[in-house]
């Protein structure tokens, strides 16, 4: 599974943003990844917002040593030089990140996806429009505590701005397999603590993994 494939069905379609303090106490999240991994996850982000550069880098070569050989992708949130650093697949940046562009033209021929979050149809067209961009992160779709969002979008202006941007894009914010089951444009998901913080997090891998069609 990696983002730079020609061929949309080999990208990921199921991202989970690991943030460890949403996994509950006495589960460690290395071994609750693995296991979602087992039922299908195709991606893992690294969100750690307080982590430093060190602990960044510890996580990613924890999970790639858990992982290797499942072909899932790694990415880093936010932190273009930490990916870079780490080798993963893919950054994702927010709207006050590094630009884009700056951050391909630091990768120079290195194979670096590039997802931008985007919250409404202007930043959309931009990121469709903008030729470092690989993917787009699209919400928050519903209201989320995750990131302190009080409201969504809604489905259907996730889908114009999806439209609109022409790229692959995950539908984020407040996902889990019930509402996923109402999101039947949407390229993937980017889902945090509905899998983090479930009984059974690769039950609920598996059920957002489910055809939506
Ligand atoms: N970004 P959960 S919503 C990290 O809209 C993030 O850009 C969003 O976590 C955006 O699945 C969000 O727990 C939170 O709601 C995702």
């Amino acid at each position: 599974m990696r983002w730079l494939e020609p061929d949309p069905d080999s990208r990921p379609r199921l991202l989970l943003l690991l943030t460890r303090a949403l996994v509950p106490a006495g589960r460690d999240p290395f071994s609750l990844v693995e296991r979602c991994v087992a039922a299908g996850l195709d991606a893992v982000q690294i969100r750690e917002k307080e982590a430093s550069a060190a602990e960044h880098l510890e996580l990613v070569h924890e999970l790639r040593e858990r992982l290797s050989g499942s072909g899932v992708a790694i990415a880093v949130n936010d932190r273009a030089d930490l990916a870079l650093a780490a080798g993963v697949d893919a950054v994702h940046l927010g709207q006050d990140d590094a630009p884009a562009a700056l951050v391909r033209s630091l990768a120079g021929e290195r194979r670096l996806a590039i997802g931008l979050s985007t919250h409404d149809v202007e930043q959309a067209r931009e990121a469709g429009a903008n030729a470092a961009v690989d993917y787009l992160g699209i919400g928050p779709l519903f209201p989320t505590a995750t990131k302190g969002y009080a409201r969504g979008i809604g489905a259907e202006l996730a889908a114009e701005m999806q439209r609109v941007a022409g790229k692959p894009a995950y539908w984020i914010g407040g996902i889990d397999p019930t509402r996923a089951r109402e999101l039947r444009d949407a390229f993937g998901f980017a889902v945090s603590s509905a899998i983090l913080a479930a009984d059974d997090p690769a039950a609920v891998v598996r059920a957002l993994r489910a055809p939506r069609r």
